[in-house]
């Protein structure tokens, strides 16, 4: 098997017997989170800082996701940073090259990529009781941190099916995420696992360069028309005169898309013009019905993520393609056999099959002050106060961890309520001299009862599909299920009370209830 398995990381074999280096904050990822956080602490006078990086630049998925026709299905004046503004955008959807040159520059111009070091693959952090530090083992060295900040992110381990045969298949195999550009697909017989936001992405990019295209649909998807189209250059010039122009548009698109949430989470009612919609979508672009039938799904709309997309439906209807909705029986070194006997020969597999987001890979990694693993600890389910800090894990804080994720609209609103929220945080430690900051396990109960609570009923839980949105409890660990204004609302400043405050003078062992 030819494949593009896991490479980001540079290997420093010689890390272990490095020195350690020691840093007031350490922070995992520089992604859309990781650079936020490294922006806020260069803002606040922090200079003692690293941002831990495995691979070798910034960008996290949006430096990871680069196959064919990745791009955002959130208008770019929204998903970008509220503090960055970038009157240049060239799409109003913009393209995964652009986010990237993005978040490339504003980690230039806000002085944080001088704190990242790269080729940084965090293999252990653990909590050190008698130092009240975090012992953070890179492959490019040892650091011991005051304080840990994970923007690892959820969307950054990819997921690799475990199909019976895909081990010996001969050709080549490239989960969407990790792509291989050097590979040319042009008159191959492709074959692409999944029908999610990336592979409805990629299939219409590539299906008129390949012989033939086979889709394995387990699930089909609810499409929406997307509305793109490049922004005029004359509209470039009037959002750098008028940068109140691009932010009263970037308002308006929040707030439209903050409807959506009252379907999804109060009044399913409202989901009605937005399924009627994508019905017509549907029936617009494939006139055979059995295709048509194939591709509707019988869920309702909004329980798994509303792709956007004008070329998806006419890439599978298209002569050199196929959509295949029996199960993969197996899979041998030139072929994939479904569940109907059918045996097809493939050269190159794609695998759109998604991400390691309710078992992030990241938490068996760090390890709390009982010697417990966040991954052990979280077992029973994901649990957090106010998305951002455990109990037992003192001076640690969560970005795009759990129940953060929005279906709707853009992370970075979500990211930037976190990182504010850390900041406080940090702020508090500094004013009230304190050593160690630690959440409570009741503040964690109170927090886990407000996201059940607020889950009842929503699209997500009661829509009738299978999403990762759920973990294998059946507990929505990755949602935030409201509007995202009250999630911000929550986290504008830290709850203290909910936190356990040890002064800095205070002997190892006792903790004081501040
Ligand atoms: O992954 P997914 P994705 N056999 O998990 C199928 C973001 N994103 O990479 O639905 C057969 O959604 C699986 O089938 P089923 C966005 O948040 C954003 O597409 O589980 N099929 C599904 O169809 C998104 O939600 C943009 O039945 C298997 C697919 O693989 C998230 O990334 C663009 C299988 C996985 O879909 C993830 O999207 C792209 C198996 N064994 C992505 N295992 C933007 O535009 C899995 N599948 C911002």
């Amino acid at each position: 098997m030819t494949s593009t398995i896991e490479t980001r990381a540079v290997p420093s074999p010689g890390a272990a017997a490095q020195p350690t280096r020691e840093v007031r904050v350490a922070v995992i990822g520089t992604g859309f989170a990781g650079l936020a956080m490294g922006i806020k602490l260069r803002e606040r006078g922090e200079t003692d800082f690293v941002l831990l990086e495995r691979a070798d630049d910034v960008g996290g998925t949006w430096r990871d996701n680069t196959y064919p026709g990745a791009a955002c299905d959130v208008q770019s004046h929204l998903y970008s940073y509220s503090f960055a503004p970038n009157p240049d955008w060239g799409r109003s959807y913009s393209e995964q090259p652009e986010i990237q040159a993005y978040l490339q520059r504003t980690a230039a111009r806000y002085g944080v990529r001088e704190h990242c070091v790269f080729g940084a693959d965090v293999t252990a952090a653990r909590w050190d009781e008698g130092e009240r530090r975090w012992h953070v083992t890179t492959t490019a060295g040892n650091f011991r941190a005051r304080v840990l900040i994970s923007a690892a992110g959820a969307l950054a381990d990819p997921t690799y099916p475990a199909i019976p045969g895909i081990e010996s298949f001969e050709g080549t195999v490239m989960h969407s995420a990790r792509w291989d550009s050097s590979h040319d697909i042009s008159g191959e017989k492709v074959a692409v696992i999944g029908t999610g936001a990336s592979a409805i992405q990629v299939v219409p990019a590539i299906q008129p360069q390949v012989e033939s295209i086979t889709v394995y649909q387990r699930t089909p998807a609810w499409v929406v028309p997307r509305t793109d189209h490049p922004v005029k250059p004359w509209a470039r010039r009037l959002y750098r005169l008028l940068p109140g122009l691009q932010r009263a548009i970037r308002g308006v698109l929040y707030a439209f898309r903050e409807f959506l949430v009252l379907g999804m989470a109060k009044q399913r009612m409202f989901l009605k013009p937005v399924g009627a919609l994508a019905k017509a979508h549907l029936e617009r672009q494939v006139r055979d019905p059995k295709l048509r039938e194939a591709l509707t799904p019988d869920y309702t709309i909004g329980c798994k993520r509303i792709l956007i997309s004008n070329d998806y439906f006419p890439a599978v209807a298209a002569p050199n393609a196929e959509l295949v909705t029996a199960g993969i029986a197996e899979i041998r070194p030139r072929s994939i056999v479904s569940e109907d006997g059918i045996e097809r020969p493939t050269d190159t597999l794609v695998l759109a099959t998604g991400f390691h987001v309710t078992d992030l890979p990241i938490a068996e990694k760090i390890c709390g002050r009982e010697g417990r693993t966040l991954a052990e600890v979280w077992e029973e389910g994901m649990v957090t106060n106010r998305s951002a800090a455990v109990a037992g894990f003192p001076n640690m804080f969560l970005l795009v961890g759990p129940n953060v994720g929005v279906g709707h609209t853009s992370m970075v609103y979500m990211i930037e309520s976190q990182v504010s929220y850390v900041d406080d945080a940090l702020r508090t430690m500094e004013t009230e001299d304190l050593a160690v900051l630690e959440t409570t396990p009741e503040a964690q109960a109170a927090w886990r009862e407000l996201i059940a609570e607020k889950s009842k009923g929503t699209v997500w839980l009661a829509g009738g599909c299978a999403s990762w949105y759920l973990d294998k409890h059946g507990h929505n660990s990755t949602l935030w299920p409201d509007f995202t204004f009250r999630f911000r609302k929550l986290t504008k400043q830290l709850d203290r009370e909910n936190y356990v405050g040890v002064p800095a003078g205070a002997p190892a062992s006792t903790e004081e209830a501040a």
